[in-house]
């Protein structure tokens, strides 16, 4: 049974409101007459079924409601109908292989694709921390700013504390002049000299103190990566009058060079997308539904995962003449038509999504998970839906998602070489450094005060994984892999305005097992 008849199979029992299991609808397409089969399949399934399963095609074929070939066709088909990888596609610096390269993998053979998928759930794990669904105690308050900023410094400030011999801001002020010392605070200022030097005035609990930066000092490169109300460590020598202390060394949280990341026992793959922007007149459903077609053939068949960050539809009024490029144009009707498009996906794939800026949640972060009346419209994949950020581990490794709208202010506040549109994992780096995933207030990135900062990186992922800039790109930062998906919008009159070319209709996917990455293209 060709390709296009297993797609066929999946979206008319979509249309019947089922989501299938991969290994269901190989069975289904290996029956001598694939539509008498699933007509007859769709009358015995008990009435709450949401995913047709194997055992249900088993159950009925066992019933002889269906009956199987002696001899299944040779299926050529399999990989003349499977997009085309596209080994070209390297933005990152680890290496991009196409899908026939991937190591672990079987290589792509001709033989039936009724081989039924060796999809074990037992062998699975997913386990979800740092969600703050139902957790938000922020209102606004001055209190609030008080409270999230001496989490930040407390808990980030911990990773500095014994690497220097720090005082606190009031405390260094009554030093001797000439002294030695050190501090760990937030960036509350950051000024150019009239003669080139740099100010940079650090806050921790008890006030602020400034700290010179001498444009000629090795350090002095690095006041260009620093962002407002990042923590960090100095360390220098006070002035005469104990005014100002001249930086001899600076100390970012960042990931230690020895972060040895876990990996899974078997080989199993996850699929890393976002930007999906369903109701959008760029959403690319050509594109899309060859990604889902292709989820169901063997190529895939150890795609067990799928994380989505963010931007699952194009929503309302989230940019000046956004709806002028609307193909739908009601955010619930979005929400419904963006459930059709999950249940091409394998029923058999455990799917994970955040919320991004153009969903139905609040805009400021961290974005709760979608309330419960967009659960249910897109309930149809079983879908864990959590806060933007989370992490979710996958068989030992962690993944911490994060849509990535501070990705925008890290690429406009640094300079070109270090952080760019063209190399978004590059700009994901510095998040990782500052151990913190949208560290600036009062900037482009909407943040909420909470009781506790949900936005700081405790502990250190396996995987980072953002979108947002539709660009693609990855690469490791520290042995973490850092991943920024494409997206599923072609490019929009607003992008085309300001130069964005979208990476559009790209699938990476990690192998758990090595964290290598293969780039698929469907566009
Ligand atoms: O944004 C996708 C990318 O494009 C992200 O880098 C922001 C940028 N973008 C898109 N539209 C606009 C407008 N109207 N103003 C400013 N920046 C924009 P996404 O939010 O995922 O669509
Ligand atoms: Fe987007
Ligand atoms: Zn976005």
């Amino acid at each position: 049974m060709p390709l296009e008849g297993q797609a066929r199979i999946v979206s008319e029992l979509a249309s019947r409101g089922y989501n299938a299991e991969r290994e269901a609808v190989t069975k289904l397409a290996s029956a001598p007459d694939p539509n008498a089969a699933l007509e007859s399949i769709v009358e015995t399934l008990p009435e709450d079924t949401l995913v047709v399963r194997a055992d249900h095609v088993e159950a009925a074929l066992a019933d002889g409601v269906v009956s199987t070939p002696s001899t299944t066709d040779a299926t050529d088909n399999t990989t003349s109908s499977a997009p085309e990888p596209d080994p070209s596609v390297s933005t990152g610096t680890s290496p991009t292989h196409s899908s026939g390269s991937v190591d672990r993998s079987p290589v792509e053979t001709k033989g039936s694709d009724t081989a039924a998928r060796s999809v074990d759930p037992a062998l699975r794990s997913l386990e979800i921390t740092g969600d703050m669904t139902g957790q938000s105690t922020g209102t606004g308050a001055y209190e609030d700013f008080v409270a999230v900023f001496r989490d930040r410094l407390e808990r980030l400030g911990s990773k500095l504390r014994g690497r220097v011999n720090h005082r606190p801001a009031t405390a260094i002020e009554d030093m001797p002049g000439g002294e030695e010392v050190a501090m760990v605070g937030l960036v509350n200022d950051v000024r150019s000299t009239a003669s080139g030097h740099w100010l940079v005035e650090l806050e921790d609990a008890t006030g602020t103190f400034p700290w010179l930066v001498m444009k000629d000092r090795e350090y002095a490169d690095l006041v260009e990566e620093l962002l407002c109300d990042e923590v960090l460590a100095m360390e220098g020598t006070l002035s005469g009058d104990s005014g100002i202390a001249f930086v001899d060394a600076m100390y970012f949280p960042d990931v230690p060079r020895t972060h040895q990341p876990s990996t899974a026992d078997r080989h199993v793959q996850a699929a890393l997308i976002s930007d999906v922007h369903v109701g959008s007149q760029e959403f690319m459903h050509d594109a899309w539904t060859a990604f889902a077609d292709w989820l169901h053939t063997e190529a895939a068949q150890h795609v067990e995962y799928l994380l989505i960050a963010g931007d699952m539809v194009e929503g309302v009024g989230v940019y000046p003449n956004q709806d002028e490029e609307l193909d739908i144009v009601d955010i619930y009707d979005q929400y419904e038509a963006f459930n059709e498009y999950l249940k091409l996906v394998p029923g058999d794939i455990e799917i994970v999504m955040i919320p991004g800026n153009h969903d139905a949640v609040r805009l400021a972060e961290p974005q709760p998970g979608f309330d419960e009346e967009l659960r249910e419209i897109m309930s149809a994949h079983d879908a864990q839906i959590v806060s933007n950020p989370s992490t979710v581990t996958l068989e030992g490794v962690s993944v911490l998602m994060y849509h990535g709208v501070s990705l925008d202010e890290v690429i406009a506040e640094l300079p070109e070489e270090k952080a760019s549109y063209d190399d978004p994992h590059k700009a994901m780096y510095h998040l990782l450094k500052k151990r913190h995933v949208a560290p600036q207030f009062g900037g482009h990135t909407r943040l909420a005060p909470e009781e506790r900062d949900y936005l700081t990186i405790d502990t250190v992922p396996d995987i980072f994984h953002t979108g947002h800039v539709h660009k693609l790109g990855f690469g490791k930062y520290h042995n973490v892999l850092a991943i920024n998906s494409g997206c599923w919008q072609a490019q929009t009159d607003f992008q085309k305005s300001v130069n964005i070319d979208p990476d559009s209709g790209y699938a990476p996917i990690v192998d758990l097992d090595t964290l290598d990455v293969t780039v698929q293209k469907f566009s």
